[in-house]
């Protein structure tokens, strides 16, 4: 870390289409937090930069779904997700949004910037189109029928019943979620970025950080690896930052209905809110000292999703461009996951911001996450951990030493700090330990090492309420009255270092330590480097004691369990058994299940799970396509007798018309048909 440099901090800039969970403050917002107000401690020169991305089709599919526009959603959720983040203590200088003016002014002056280059590489290819809503369809805007099991509502990119990774030219019966019409293809050119032309670029640079996290760097050389290929930096929307007309008129594009690729102005995002930052300093040129002057140290805080696009896409985008300073680094986190299970928006299996802050303090959630951040493998929040972590060490070593020493001080010094006399040994070693664990402390963090940060800060309070025990100043207080007074005095001074120290971590603590102290200046006016050399002066006054953290009860703990499992129950049950099977008997009898007799099984090219079947209905004879080919082989299967769904509208699976649906039971391993006992003829009703 090059102390003489200006930090430029920036988080991932939250989507504006839900609100925020543990899980994200975990991941790319709580590390920003407690570098900044870190690096203020120690008087550096840091800008902290974090805002709302407002484009996008996760942002566009909500709003549909909502008949709203967009920019509504990302007005409401905007709002939010900045309240959030100020309740839990986030100390962001400025929080942008990318749908304002200037960033919209600054990512088309980018990408003319890179167009006056031609840095980009135009394709036209064909896309599906809806001729009824007159759009491109993103391939989520895509829905249609699973060539793999058949399913009707799989995505154009995945089919979400069997999981199979699609394109949309493979689904069956492909139709526009927006308006059910069948899409046609339409030719589209696009902006493509070559990044294998700057792969060897990016490669020497990235050589330069061996500093960076291990999993960051296998990510990124897995990207090499596999080489870096064109990627479209536009897109055919109608939300989102509208291609520059002069880079469509100059290779003569119709730009509209184009969109920069959200990709691609998300991260320019950090650079237009630092504009807005400047110009609220009243200096409109100052953000260029911070985003074109070599002496910065620029820092992303993410999650790991977003490592492509932080370590290679912007970067490169960055260096095509030239003028600007390149990331430091990149120390991405890996996820935090809830009660040992996935966090899920979709299932609402989650702990919302702001539900927690209802409930809880900002601190204790800071201090359980930052003991536990999911800094080189992913973690787990369990909400018995973090009442643990409140009460064992918060309240109890923290707090409870805080507490301790104000109290004693208030009963028998008037509240006035105590008079120092003679160090003995022990004395010496607490001073001494308040200067190792600070900077033990900063060290941990200027290496992005926030779990050992937190743990250390820690020990510090444990040595401080151990020092307390050992001194036992309730009974020298009569029968060493001056030894008595000096170990309250490096305690009360103890406590000054602690609430320095505290800052970055638990800033609603510190503020309330610093009331007790009875300190007009702000926590984070105060100076790291004097933390344990610079001490408060003799007969300093204190303020009232107070209680820092009250412990959290059993039962409110067992209620927030109860919830989470209750959820997680219902997401489990709906997959075992789905609401709608709880048919009413009229609807069972429209199924009609036939005995059918299988003639011959034969494989289907490149469908290694299925066969096509000929069977027996009756006097019938009808063709099913079914996964059976990892269960059984086709002379196993020629001559049994088995249940079929005979009046299914027929679908067609891997280009072969299937003409109903087998019976089977499957285990999770192996699917076993079902099949009636003794000799059965076929076309028989099976009810
Ligand atoms: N909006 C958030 C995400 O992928 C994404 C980050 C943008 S940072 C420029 O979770
Ligand atoms: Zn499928």
């Amino acid at each position: 870390m090059n102390e003489n440099k200006r930090y430029l901090l920036t988080s991932a800039l939250p989507y504006a289409n839900g609100p925020i969970h543990l899980g994200h403050l975990a991941g790319a917002y709580l590390p920003g937090d407690i570098f900044a107000r870190y690096c203020r401690l120690k008087k550096r020169d840091v800008v902290y930069i974090c805002g709302s991305d407002e484009h996008g089709v996760p942002i566009m599919l909500r709003a549909r779904d909502e008949g709203k526009n967009p920019q509504e959603v990302v007005d409401h959720f905007h709002a939010g997700i900045e309240a959030s983040f100020r309740k839990v203590g986030m100390s962001f200088d400025y929080y942008g949004r990318t749908s304002s003016p200037v960033h919209y002014e600054t990512s088309q002056e980018f990408f003319q910037n890179l167009a006056d280059k031609e840095a980009f590489v135009l394709k036209t290819n064909e896309q599906l189109y809806d001729p009824e809503a007159n759009m491109f369809l993103a391939d989520r805007f895509i829905r249609g029928t699973c060539p793999n099991c058949g399913y009707e509502d799989a995505y154009g990119d995945q089919c979400e019943n069997c999981g199979t990774s699609l394109s949309p030219a493979e689904l069956k019966n492909p139709r526009s979620a927006v308006t059910n019409a069948k899409p046609i293809k339409k030719e589209t050119t696009h902006w493509y970025l070559p990044l294998g032309d700057i792969q060897p670029d990016l490669e020497e640079w990235i050589a330069t950080h061996p500093e960076w996290r291990n999993h960051v760097l296998g990510q990124i050389k897995s990207w090499f690896k596999t080489g870096l290929t064109d990627r479209a930096m536009t897109r055919d929307m109608d939300w989102g930052v509208p291609v520059p007309e002069a880079a469509a008129e100059a290779v003569k594009v119709d730009a509209n209905g184009k969109v920069l690729y959200v990709w691609f102005d998300a991260p320019i995002g950090y650079i237009s809110a630092t504009k807005e930052w400047a110009a609220k300093q009243g200096q409109p040129d100052l953000w260029r000292k911070y985003w074109q002057d070599q002496d910065t140290n620029l820092v992303h805080f993410i999650g790991k999703d977003n490592i492509v696009f932080h370590c290679l896409i912007f970067p490169a985008l960055l260096k095509i461009h030239g003028d600007y300073v390149l990331p430091m680094n990149v120390p991405a986190n890996e996820f935090l996951n809830l009660e040992g299970n996935k966090f899920s928006t979709s299932r609402n299996y989650a702990v919302w911001l702001e539900d927690y802050l209802e409930k809880f303090e900002a601190d204790s959630l800071r201090y359980t996450l930052a003991v536990s951040m999911p800094e080189t493998k992913d973690s787990d929040f369990s909400w018995r951990d973090f009442q643990a972590r409140h009460n064992n060490e918060l309240a109890d070593i923290l707090g409870n030493f805080v507490n301790r020493t104000f109290t004693f001080i208030s009963k028998y010094y008037d509240g006035k700090l105590p008079e120092k006399g003679a160090l003995d040994e022990l004395d010496q070693e607490l001073l001494d330990t308040i200067v190792h664990l600070r900077k033990k402390v900063g060290q941990a963090i200027d290496d992005f090492q926030f779990k050992l940060a937190t743990k250390r800060f820690m020990e510090l309070a444990r040595f401080a309420n151990k020092y307390f025990n050992d001194k036992e100043p309730w009974k020298t207080r009569k029968s060493d009255p001056e030894s008595c007074a000096t170990a309250l005095h490096l305690c009360a001074q103890t406590a000054y270092a602690l609430a320095v120290l505290s800052n970055p971590f638990i800033p609603f603590a510190s503020a309330r330590m610093f009331r007790i102290l009875n300190l007009d200046a702000k926590p984070e006016e105060a100076a790291w480097d004097e933390v344990g050399e610079v001490f408060l002066p003799d007969g300093h006054q204190f303020g009232e004691p107070e209680i820092l953290f009250r412990k959290i009860e059993d039962e409110v703990i067992e209620r927030e369990v109860a919830i989470l499992e209750t959820i997680q129950r219902e997401a489990e049950k709906a997959v075992d058994e789905p609401e709608e099977s709880l048919l009413d008997i009229e609807d069972f009898r429209q199924v009609d299940l036939r005995t059918a007799k299988i003639l011959s099984a034969e494989a289907i090219p490149k469908a290694r799970k299925l066969f096509k079947l000929q069977v027996e209905v009756g006097d019938e004879k009808r063709q099913v396509v079914a996964g059976l080919a990892e269960h059984y082989t086709p002379e196993e299967l020629a001559g049994k007798t088995v249940v079929l769904v005979a009046n299914l509208k027929p679908a067609t699976i891997r280009g072969v018309e299937s003409q109903g649906m087998l019976l089977a039971v499957d285990d999770g391993k192996k699917l076993t048909l079902v099949s009636p006992e003794g000799e059965v003829v076929s076309g028989k009703p099976v009810s």
